[in-house]
Order: structure tokens, then C-alpha cells, then sequence
């Protein structure tokens, strides 16, 4: 009993010190000797496959948010055939992005709970947050591990064959300092047993097909599988059915929808009721719907930054979207604007004396507590749902944050006219490019 006893409070003054392997709450000593004796090669559940992946550094989080379309569509489908019925997708912490300018509060690796609602997403298909995958395999969060394959997807040099896109793969040993020189995941605890390249051409279900070579070749299946540079893998079919249970199956974490419906009630005293539009508390009851008004404000889209500078032939000056601004309000009667924007303060500034009498909103936290709690990340989500909640819409041309919006919109139930719209380049409307329509499907 003493033995015990001293050996507990042993292993709780080692539990202080590096952390405790076993996730469940307090360590015990059975815990230590299952951690000590599986350490290194961590455990798996009973016939468990984890399918982990990354996003090339340099894209930014609506399109790293269309990559997950992809992969969670291709893991259901996946976990009906057999030998994958438990395989699971771990969803990669974002790392700093680009546009998440803000240095002064934490957010380099972030789970994405702190964006969406996880549970929501499950009942689409099996996803961990990368703690969770820890917890699972019995991984301390700051103890070293590998991963049994990590593959680098990588594009073919010649993708049409006598002029024609076939889909094809063509796996290869590869040394990993060659191809990849981060650490995986920005996470520099994680290494791999086994790295190679795979030349990959193709939809997400080609990656089955992959997958399903290797198993019959291969008698001891790996079972932690990441595959980087995931984006890419395409879409199966974009904008079916499918697509859009997976799509809807995302809906933002409560923090986030608490603070964006108090901004709604306060400045244009919208809610969902009086906005009509269709929120069950399951996106599975969601039906096709047309019905949704939107709070009585105008929501415009306008991307500024990179687009400023790179995209300069179809984005418009602040003076012309001004402009059409101020003639869609006319229009609509509306009197309120709500600006969703990643314009500098002095741009801002400029928009607002262009647009003379209207009432002008911005979304901006109540405190630097309440940014560092939801970050940039949050910031552009709260903006994304008032935007969505928006009599009408006006977009941005080729911006993944705008069509986020759209399905946003598009989910919700509003007339199609009063959402896919599209700043142009002129004011006058002449030459105008336009985003494309991608209407919901059930
Ligand atoms: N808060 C806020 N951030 C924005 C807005 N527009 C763009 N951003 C930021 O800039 C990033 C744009 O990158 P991305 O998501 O790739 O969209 P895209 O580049 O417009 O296709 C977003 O993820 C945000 O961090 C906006 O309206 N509001
Ligand atoms: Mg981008």
C-alpha cells in the first residue's frame, strides 16, 4: 500500500514535469506503465486508420476550408468499404496565416473548434481536432511521434497526355529533406517512419483507388497516414449533393455565432426569426428553402491587400465601389451598410467619406480580451456570418471569402438575386466579370 502510495506521488511529480500521456483526467500508475511500454509507438484503437493532411503554406483559410470538403467526402465514402470502417480525418491546425496580421496575441497553431462547431461536422463524418487524435493514440501533447507514412503529394509535370487531363498516380521513395523542409504540421515533435513522394492527379476518389492498391499489397497497413500538400487532391463532383451536406455539416463554433448575433441584434436588430431565415439546431433538417428577408442592411464584401496589387485589372477602386454601393441602396431602400473588409484603417476611412450619409458598421472586438479570445481568424468569421445574414450581398470577384458567403447564403434560404452579386471593376457596370453561380443542392 505505502509502495503504492510513494509511487503515485512519483508519478505525479513526473506528470508535472512532462506533461501526462494519458488524456482521460488524473495519471495512475496504470497509465504509466500502459505510456511507458507504448511510448514510441503510441496505440491505436481497434482497427482505427487515421488520415491526417496539410495545405500548402501559402493558401489561406477559405480555401483550406474547401480542401476539408474534399477529404471529409472522400472519408465517408471511404469508411463503407471494408478494412476503412474506422478510419478517421485529423483535422490540421491552422498555422499562422498570412493575413492574420495581428503578432501580439497567440495564433500559430489553432484547433478548429475555436473556428467551427466539431460535433456538427461529425454527424457528417469521423473528424478529430488534432488534440483529440493525440489523446486517441495516447500521445502526451508535447511528446515526440511518428507517423507510420507520410506522403508528398506532388503535381505530374505533364498532366495531359496527347492533350487529354487523365487521372493517374505514381508513388516514389523520396528523402524528405529534399521535397519537404518544415516540420510536419508546424509541430516539431512529429517525425515519420516512412517518407515518399505521390505524383497525383485527380479527385479525392482516386486517392481510394491508391489506397486500395497499397492494401493488398501491403500486410502490415500503416495506420497514421498524412499526406501533404493536399489541395492537390480535387473535388469528386463540386457542388452536388454531397458537397453540400459536407459544407453544411460546418457551421461555426457558438462563440463565434454568440458574438456575430449580438452585433446583429444591437445594430440592426436582426435575429433569425425576424429575418426568416433557416437555422434548425441540426443542419440535417435543413430543406430547400427561398423564403429568407435578412436584416435590414446592406453587407458588402470588399477585398483589398494582395487584390489591390495582384488582381488589378478586376478590382475596383474604392471611389467605384462607392458608387455602387450607394446606387444598390437607392435601389433597395436601405439605409445601413455593414462593411466586411480587410482594408486598412486609412482605406477605410476614405470608403466611409465616399459613401456620405449612410449609416456605415464594422465589425471590431469590444477588447483586446475579446481578440485575443476569437483572433483574426474570428474576427473574419464574424464577419462572414453578418455578412450572410444580409438583406442583400455584394461580393467580391474571385474571392474564396465571398463564396464562403454565397453558400453561406445559400444555406440560410435567400433569393439567389439577393446574394450572388459581384463588385465590378467600374462603376458604371461596363466589362464586368462576375462570380459564378453556384446555387445549393439537396
Ligand atoms: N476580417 C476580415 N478579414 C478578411 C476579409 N477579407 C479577407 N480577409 C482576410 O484575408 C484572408 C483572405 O484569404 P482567403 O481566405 O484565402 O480568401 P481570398 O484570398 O479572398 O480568396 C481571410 O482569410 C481573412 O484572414 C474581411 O472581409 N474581413
Ligand atoms: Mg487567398
Amino acid at each position: 500500500m505505502l509502495g503504492r502510495l510513494l509511487l503515485s506521488l512519483l508519478l505525479c511529480s513526473l506528470q508535472i514535469l512532462a506533461e501526462c500521456p494519458i488524456s482521460h483526467g488524473t495519471c495512475n500508475y496504470k497509465d504509466f506503465f500502459i505510456t511507458f511500454n507504448q511510448n514510441k509507438a503510441s496505440r491505436r484503437a481497434e482497427g482505427a486508420i487515421y488520415f491526417l493532411y496539410d495545405v500548402n503554406s501559402v493558401e489561406g483559410f477559405n480555401l483550406r476550408r474547401d480542401v476539408y470538403i474534399r477529404l471529409a467526402v472522400f472519408l465517408k465514402a471511404l469508411r463503407k468499404k471494408a478494412g476503412f470502417e474506422k478510419a478517421q480525418l485529423v483535422l490540421p491546425p491552422f498555422p499562422r496565416l498570412y493575413h492574420w496580421k495581428s503578432d501580439h496575441i497567440m495564433q500559430d497553431s489553432v484547433l478548429w473548434r475555436q473556428f467551427f462547431d466539431i460535433p456538427s461536422m461529425r454527424n457528417y463524418t469521423a473528424v478529430l481536432d488534432f488534440d483529440e487524435f493525440l489523446r486517441e493514440i495516447g500521445v502526451g501533447q508535447k511528446e515526440r511521434f511518428s507517423l507510420d507514412h507520410v506522403y508528398q503529394l506532388q503535381n505530374f509535370e505533364d498532366m495531359f497526355v496527347n492533350g487529354v487531363f487523365t487521372d493517374k498516380f505514381e508513388e516514389k521513395p523520396c528523402v524528405k529533406e529534399n521535397h519537404y523542409r518544415r516540420p510536419f504540421l508546424n509541430n516539431q515533435l512529429i517525425s515519420h517512419k516512412v517518407f515518399s513522394c505521390l505524383k497525383f492527379q485527380g479527385s479525392a476518389s482516386l486517392l481510394e483507388k491508391f489506397l486500395k492498391k497499397k492494401l493488398k499489397r501491403n500486410k502490415s497497413w500503416p495506420w497514421t497516414m498524412l499526406f501533404l500538400n493536399s489541395e492537390i487532391i480535387l473535388h469528386d463532383f463540386w457542388g452536388n449533393d454531397e458537397f453540400w451536406r459536407a459544407r453544411r455539416s460546418m457551421r461555426f463554433s457558438k462563440t463565434l455565432v454568440d458574438i456575430a448575433s449580438e452585433y446583429r441584434l444591437l445594430n440592426f436588430n436582426s435575429t433569425d426569426e425576424t429575418d426568416l431565415v433557416q437555422r434548425p439546431d441540426d443542419w440535417r433538417l435543413e430543406k430547400p428553402y427561398r423564403g429568407a428577408k435578412g436584416g435590414n442592411y446592406l453587407c458588402a464584401h470588399i477585398r483589398r491587400a494582395d487584390f489591390v496589387l495582384g488582381r488589378e485589372r478586376t478590382t475596383p477602386s474604392l471611389k467605384s465601389i462607392a458608387n455602387q454601393i450607394t446606387a444598390k441602396v437607392k435601389d433597395l431602400k436601405i439605409s445601413k451598410v455593414f462593411i466586411s473588409s480587410d482594408c486598412n484603417g486609412f482605406e477605410f476611412q476614405n470608403l466611409k467619406s465616399y459613401l456620405g450619409r449612410m449609416r456605415i458598421y464594422r465589425f471590431r472586438p469590444e477588447s483586446f480580451q475579446q481578440k485575443a479570445q476569437i483572433m483574426d481568424g474570428g474576427i473574419a468569421i464574424i464577419d462572414q456570418i453578418i455578412c450572410s445574414h444580409a438583406k442583400h450581398f455584394i461580393g467580391t470577384y474571385e474571392s474564396t471569402f465571398t463564396y464562403r458567403i454565397y453558400e453561406e447564403r445559400e444555406i440560410l434560404g435567400f433569393p439567389k438575386d439577393a446574394t450572388f452579386n459581384t463588385f465590378c471593376k467600374n462603376d458604371d457596370l461596363s466589362n464586368c466579370e462576375k462570380n459564378s453561380v453556384w446555387p445549393i443542392v439537396f
